[in-house]
């Protein structure tokens, strides 16, 4: 397997803080132990946590305004996956890279799978796209796509979808992620019924052709690229949807999503009920779809949400399975070190739900003993378990630190070099 970074580098730089990551790792398990928890038992939960990078966040994703692209970046999805594999190789809990179609689209997908093979990569669930027309597309998603008035627009962008299940295949990859715009900017000028059955009857035609190993992923978005209305605008259209297509359907939950102040973890909770949570795309937010870094806003949220994740994971909930993405923008960082640092955030709050007493909890649950039911919760939050996310990566072949190791490469510096065409990939959608 290729190695992106130096090995020596990331080895040197391990063995230069190994005392301290000991000695802090130590304490820590000494702290854990008081409270009845095996430190090593974690960090081998831990170190089996994934979540799997976006291809469109390794490139600077921009606004409706600008894209200011950064050095370095790359052009194809090629490169894109070099870059996911810089990632993986630092952090070790991104082994997976989710493809977006036809932003990713080659000639030879079997070509890309064995790039990524050698790269030690696999694919994640593939997302559609038809937000956006392409250049040579015979017919126009301005208003619409699979929801369209018009039947050929929708015929259009079903063969898309049926097309990326296909390449999908190709890939190893074993679900789609269907994220319409379609919705309307006036009131009256869609009608909500009608627009949801032709969707429906599109979604349909989706599901009915899915290999018998695929899922199919619904994400709801509230609002954006559509102002008034959005056809799945939230969680309850969309488990409708996926109530209505059968049991391989199920509700993608994208944290910059939702209306503000909407209880995600609560939605978390009744998606997991009844078995229809697809997955997540991880990001935070402060207005909208933001998708700012996860974790970079609201840990505690994250960290909320992951206290679900675990309880069902802990009950052996049936058919609980759901798929880690992230989906972020990158303005202002260089978007390696953002997607590393946001693996590691999310890594961080499934970490921290494992420390939940969750024993004590339903007990305080069921004496209604609201203070100290939310303090168990944290007692878990408020511990930093850092010394455990660097031994997991450490443990795994990874760096202790990888912003630092990643910055001592020089990585970016060199592939500005060999990339002098860049600025193309990312889009100001995300
Ligand atoms: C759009 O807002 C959604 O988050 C989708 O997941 C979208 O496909 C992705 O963000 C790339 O633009
Ligand atoms: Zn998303
Ligand atoms: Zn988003
Ligand atoms: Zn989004």
């Amino acid at each position: 397997m290729t190695t992106q970074i130096d090995a020596g580098l990331v080895d040197e730089a391990n063995q230069q803080g190994a005392a301290h990551l000991q000695a802090d790792y130590d304490h820590l398990g000494a702290v854990l132990a008081r409270r009845g928890i095996d430190i090593e038992a974690i960090t081998e939960k831990a170190r089996d946590f994934a979540v799997a990078v976006p291809s469109w966040g390794t490139g600077s994703g921009g606004t409706r305004f600008a894209r200011f692209p950064g050095p370095g970046e790359p052009r194809n999805v090629f490169e894109k996956l070099e870059d996911c594999a810089v990632i993986q190789q630092l952090v070790r809990c991104t082994p997976t890279v989710s493809p977006h179609f036809p932003w990713d689209w080659v000639d030879d997908f079997s070509e890309l799978r064995q790039h990524a093979d050698a790269l030690g990569l696999g694919f994640d669930a593939v997302n559609s796209n038809t937000f956006q027309d392409q250049p040579g597309q015979p017919l126009s998603y301005k208003y619409g796509s699979l929801s369209h008035t018009d039947p050929a627009v929708r015929a259009q962008a079903v063969a898309h979808n049926l097309e990326c299940i296909e390449w999908g295949q190709v890939l190893g990859s074993s679900a789609l992620t269907v994220w319409v715009g379609d919705g309307s900017n006036f009131p009256g000028q869609s009608h909500f019924q009608y627009q949801l059955e032709r969707y429906l009857e599109s979604a349909r035609a989706i599901y009915d052709a899915l290999p018998a190993d695929w899922d199919m992923f619904l994400e709801h978005k509230m609002f954006e690229p559509a102002f008034y209305s959005t056809v799945i605008q939230d969680w309850g259209s969309s488990v409708l949807c996926a109530m209505e297509l059968g049991d391989r359907a199920r509700c993608l939950v994208d944290l910059g999503h939702h209306a503000p102040n909407v209880n995600i973890e609560m939605i978390v909770s009744r998606l997991i009920q009844f078995h229809k949570l697809a997955g997540f795309h991880f990001n935070d937010s402060k207005y909208g779809d933001d998708d700012l870094d996860s974790g970079s806003l609201h840990p505690y949220q994250q960290f909320l949400i992951f206290n679900e994740l675990v309880d069902a994971e802990q009950r052996g909930q049936a058919g609980f399975n759901p798929a880690y993405m992230l989906d972020q923008s990158h303005n202002v960082t260089d978007p390696i070190e953002s997607l590393m640092n946001s693996a590691e955030e999310v890594q961080r709050s499934y970490v921290k739900a494992l420390l939940v007493d969750r024993e004590a909890l339903y007990a305080h649950q069921e004496a209604n003993d609201a203070m100290l039911a939310t303090n168990t919760l944290k007692a878990a939050f408020n511990l930093d378990v850092s010394p455990i996310l660097a031994q997991a990566r450490v443990l795994e072949g990874g760096a202790a630190q990888p912003i630092a190791v990643y910055r001592a490469s020089g990585y970016r510096c060199a592939v500005d070099k060999q990339r002098p065409s860049s600025g193309q990939s990312g889009s100001g959608i995300v």
